[in-house]
This record gives structure tokens, C-alpha cells and sequence, in this order.
């Protein structure tokens, strides 16, 4: 078996998970205070976003020294002490690698704007007039996608901010550079590496405008991409370590390649689409109620194609630049336990590896920001003025941000009762949301019933069936339009999960017999005697043996 498929990832969003020297940022040493915890909930790798020298214009995603440590997350001595404590714990560390752009403090994007012609050619510089933009495309935070360099009359592609400059892949001594850095992170005793964007870097022969879109079609899954990939997998020898690409925009067969074995390339991926069941017409900035039809089409389809062709998929649905899905697809005020808990099973019984996103664990939901000024993201602040630009009040724009703003998920981790949460004595960089007295890591230690308890039990029940970490999935119910199910089977051992994903009953006519309850989050249901019936937002766990043993 390979050894990613029974694990469960934490993803840690540094800035807001612990901070150790009262300066409101959190930080390395923050991680090493609260590593019992992590140990605790039993989780295996924790992947850290990037603390990398960074000026920090999109929270440290802009690296500027990709071999440093930013003073205000710690040194290096810090992360040797988090590696052993990890490692002493038996637990592994996965690092953030920014390839698809660096920032434009980076030494090599200074000496290209220098106008050393090596330099420049390690990005995307593109000939032109200050008044004709070399394509239409656009930046994924708004805007246009090139900056122009006004004294070497050129324009820069960035597909992100516009102090994100895009490498140019292209050129072998760029795809040298990123090998050393991995090696090197590789020798600190790092366990996996998690691709930012990665499906990104392989860009067009020709630069082309895009009549229908925003230019994504030219260099998403680009044709050199599988190429890129497996030559920097081979060169730095990471094949045996936790890989996963977070894949933007991308397909179903190109995740086959990027996470089937056979291919060597990653271990596993994140797609996006199951994260757009609530964007109106695709538009993450009109705001929709979830379809959830839709989504448990998205779950089918990417669980059984990946299954039929030996891919791999990273199981997920919070993470940093994502609202909370507690307060997006369950209801995060009279039935917040119960649907945390659902949505919880929803996910992690599916075929991949589970990933846990600092305080999902806990319940914490979206952060009901009223100001603009509460905001820091600069992805949220680009669109809080294309929104007012588009004719929106300033009310409508906040509510946009209230429900679709990566600070969202960003909001300081939720420790305790304290003042700031636990999170640090200062004042937090972004403010900590009201429910903090309710909604913390504290009040759930000492509730059996809670959500966090919740976690700890499903992580050991996944690593105890062998169903479950290795097993096939089938999908039940596939036309109901309140229930997900499906049945995870391996060895004649079935595990079968039914999950209400609304609020209200919900009857359902078989009678399961011959199953055992296992896990839910209401009180023990009666299994086999008649039909089934489903609460609000309930799951029920049930589990079928034919014979041999797990
Ligand atoms: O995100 C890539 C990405 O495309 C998004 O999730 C993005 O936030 C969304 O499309 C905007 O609507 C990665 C990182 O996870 C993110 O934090 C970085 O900002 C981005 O890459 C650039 O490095
Ligand atoms: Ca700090």
C-alpha cells in the first residue's frame, strides 16, 4: 500500500494558528506549544503555508528568498526544534512550495528588472506600448494579468497579485533553481511538499487573447505540465514522500496523471469544483445557495473516475482560501454540532487522504465581518471596489465579502475563553470572531460530545478499517435530493455512510439489515428493524461484515 493512503494531513495557516511572542502574528514556535494537541487528535502530517522571507502582500504566497525564514515566524533553529518534536511525535511535516511565481522582491525578478537578460528570462517579460496589454487575461484577484516595466518597455505576466511574478518553466535554469530548493528543504527533514498552483506553470507557445474567458484555457494543465512535474520529482527524488498539487480550474483526467502512481508525478490532488456549487454562473462574487445536487455529482464523479483509473484525490472542504464549510453547506447556529459532525463524515470516508484545516475541527465558523476595514486579505479588498465599481452598495459588497472572503477561513484559531481566543496577548493581525467563548479548542476538550471529540474518534475509526483507507467506493442514493451515501468496501468488511445533508427528516425504506451502528453524531439510532429514518443533518455510520476480518 502506499504510504500516503492512511494518513490524515492538518493544514496549519501559520499566521493565524499560535502566537508564541505576543506580537499578534502567529508563528513557529507556536506550533511546537501546541503540538500535544495536534498529537491528540491523531492527525499524521501537518502541512504549514509559507514562512519564507516574504514582504508578505499575500501572506507570505509572494516569496522573496525561498531558502529563509521570515524573522516574524521564527529562524531556522526553530524549525529544526519543530522537525525533531514532529518527528518525535511521529508526525511529519509538509512545507508550501510557491513555483508558479515569486515574489517581485525575489533577487531574480530585481535582476531582471535591472535588465539582466538572464534574469528576465527566468519570467515572463512580453515586448510592448505602455497602451496595448499583450492579451486580455486576467488576474485571479481582478485586473488585469501583466504589469507593464515602463523602463524596459516591457509588460510581466502575474496571474496573481501583481507582486506575484510568473516563472517562465520554460527555461531549464529556472526548473534547476526550484530542484535546489526543494533538495534543500528535503535535507532539513521534511517529510512532503504541497504545490501551490502547480497546474499553472506550463505556459502557452503563443500568448493569445481569450474570446470566452479569462485566459485560464491557455495555461491550465498546460502541455509541458506532466513533463515539468515528473523531471522535478526524478531530479530531487521526493517520489517516496507525501506529495499533493492543488490543481485550479483543472479536469478529472489530468488529475488521473498528476496523482496515478504509474505516472510518478504527485501523490494526490486538490480540485476546486466541488467548491463552486455556490458560485452563480461560476462567479465566485454572486452570491447563490449551495447546490447540493450538484455537489454530490461532483463528489461522484471525481471518486469514481479517480477510482477507475488509480487516481488519488486530497479529501477536503475548508482550507485557507475557502469559507468556512460549516457556515457555506451546514448551518452554524441551531444545528452547528450536528452539521459540523456531518459534514465531517461527508468528507473523510471518501477514497483519498483527509485534510483537517486549522479549527474546522472545532466547529469555527465564517468571521461576520461588518467593515470593510476588518478585512486583510488583498485578494477581498481588490473586489470590495470592483464591486462598488460594478454599481453594488457598499451593504451588498459586505455581504459579498461576509460569505465568499478567504479571511473567512483566516480568522486567529480559536483556543480558549481568553481575550484574543487563547490565539496571543496582543492584538491579533485580523480580528477574532464573537463566538470565540463558545466556539474553542478548551470548552471541547472537556465535552465528550463535541465536535473536536468528534474528529478524534473518526481519525481512529479511518485508520482502523482497512475499507476505508484502502477500499473501493460505490455510490447509494445517487438520485435522492437530501442524502449522501455510499458504501466503502474492502476484504468482504463494508462500511456504509448515509448522510442528511438538510435540515429536515428524511425517511429512507431499507432496512439495513444485518449491519452494526457504529458512529453518528445523535444519540444511537436501531439498525434492521424497519426504514431508516434521517434527522436534521444527521449521519449515520454503519458497518457490514461478511466474514473476514479488517
Ligand atoms: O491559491 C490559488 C487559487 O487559485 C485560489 O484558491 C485563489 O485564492 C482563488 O482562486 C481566488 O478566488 C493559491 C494559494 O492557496 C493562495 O493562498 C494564494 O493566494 C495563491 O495560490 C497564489 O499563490
Ligand atoms: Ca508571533
Amino acid at each position: 500500500m502506499e504510504y500516503f493512503k492512511d494518513k490524515v494531513v492538518y493544514q496549519i495557516y501559520l499566521k493565524s494558528f499560535k502566537d508564541s511572542n505576543q506580537d499578534g502574528i502567529g508563528d513557529l514556535r507556536g506550533i511546537i506549544e501546541k503540538l500535544d494537541y495536534l498529537e491528540v487528535l491523531g492527525v499524521d502530517y501537518l502541512w504549514i503555508t509559507p514562512f519564507f522571507v516574504s514582504p508578505q502582500n499575500d501572506n507570505g504566497y509572494d516569496i522573496a528568498d525561498y531558502l529563509n525564514i521570515d524573522p516574524r515566524f521564527g529562524t531556522m533553529e526553530d524549525l529544526d526544534e519543530l522537525i525533531a518534536e514532529t518527528d518525535k511525535r511521529g508526525m511529519g511535516l509538509m512545507l508550501d512550495m510557491v513555483f508558479n511565481h515569486t515574489s517581485t522582491h525575489h533577487a531574480w525578478f530585481q535582476r531582471a528588472l535591472a535588465g539582466d537578460s538572464e534574469y528576465m528570462d527566468y519570467y515572463i517579460f512580453k515586448d510592448g506600448r505602455s497602451d496595448r496589454l499583450p492579451t486580455n487575461w486576467e488576474s485571479k484577484f481582478g485586473g488585469p494579468a501583466w504589469k507593464y516595466a515602463g523602463h524596459l518597455k516591457k509588460w510581466y505576466l502575474h496571474l496573481f497579485h501583481v507582486e506575484q511574478a510568473d516563472l517562465n518553466w520554460d527555461n531549464p535554469k529556472v526548473r534547476e533553481e526550484l530542484k535546489k530548493i526543494i533538495r534543500f528543504w528535503k535535507e532539513k527533514g521534511v517529510r512532503g511538499f504541497r504545490f501551490d498552483v502547480v497546474n499553472l506553470i506550463s505556459k502557452p507557445e503563443v500568448f493569445a487573447d481569450d474570446n470566452c474567458g479569462d485566459g485560464r484555457r491557455f495555461y491550465t494543465d498546460g502541455h509541458r505540465v506532466h513533463e515539468y512535474l515528473k523531471e522535478l520529482v526524478r531530479d530531487t527524488g521526493i517520489e517516496e514522500m507525501i506529495t499533493v498539487g492543488e490543481m485550479s480550474s483543472t479536469t478529472v483526467e489530468n488529475c488521473i496523471r498528476y496523482s496515478n502512481p504509474e505516472e510518478q508525478e504527485l501523490s494526490m490532488c486538490f480540485n476546486f469544483h466541488h467548491l463552486k456549487v455556490d458560485y452563480r454562473n461560476g462567479d465566485k462574487w454572486e452570491l447563490m445557495k449551495p447546490d447540493l445536487m450538484a455537489l454530490k455529482k461532483l463528489y461522484i464523479k471525481w471518486q469514481i473516475e479517480m477510482q477507475e483509473h488509480n487516481g488519488w484525490n486530497a479529501l477536503f472542504l475548508c482550507n485557507h482560501d475557502q469559507p468556512r464549510a460549516i457556515s457555506r453547506f451546514g448551518n452554524d447556529g441551531e444545528y452547528w454540532k450536528e452539521s459540523a459532525k456531518m459534514l465531517a463524515v461527508s468528507i473523510f470516508l471518501q477514497r483519498g487522504t483527509p485534510y483537517i484545516y486549522q479549527g474546522e475541527e472545532l466547529g469555527m465558523t465564517n468571521a461576520y465581518f461588518s467593515d470593510i476595514e476588518q478585512y486583510r486579505d488583498v485578494e477581498s479588498r481588490n473586489y470590495y471596489k470592483i464591486l462598488l465599481e460594478k454599481g453594488k452598495s457598499k451593504a451588498e459588497a459586505i455581504q459579498t465579502l461576509a460569505a465568499r472572503s478567504r479571511d473567512n477561513g483566516r480568522t486567529p484559531m480559536q483556543w480558549n475563553e481568553e481575550m484574543f481566543a487563547g490565539f496571543s496577548k496582543h492584538m491579533p493581525w485580523i480580528p477574532v470572531p464573537d463566538n470565540y467563548q463558545k466556539i474553542n479548542a478548551m470548552e471541547e476538550e472537556k465535552d465528550p460530545d463535541s465536535i473536536l471529540n468528534f474528529y478524534k474518534q473518526l481519525i481512529q475509526f479511518r485508520k482502523s478499517r482497512k475499507a476505508l483507507r484502502e477500499g473501493n467506493i460505490a455510490f447509494l442514493y445517487e438520485e435522492h435530493p437530501d442524502v449522501l451515501g455510499y458504501v466503502r468496501y474492502c476484504d468482504g468488511n463494508e462500511i456504509i455512510v448515509l448522510c442528511n445533508l438538510r435540515k429536515k427528516c428524511v425517511e429512507l425504506k431499507e432496512a439495513f439489515e444485518h449491519c452494526k451502528y457504529v458512529l453518528g453524531n445523535y444519540e444511537k439510532v436501531e439498525i434492521g428493524v424497519e426504514g431508516l429514518r434521517l434527522r436534521e443533518y444527521e449521519c449515520v455510520v454503519l458497518e457490514k461484515r461478511i466474514g473476514a476480518i479488517h
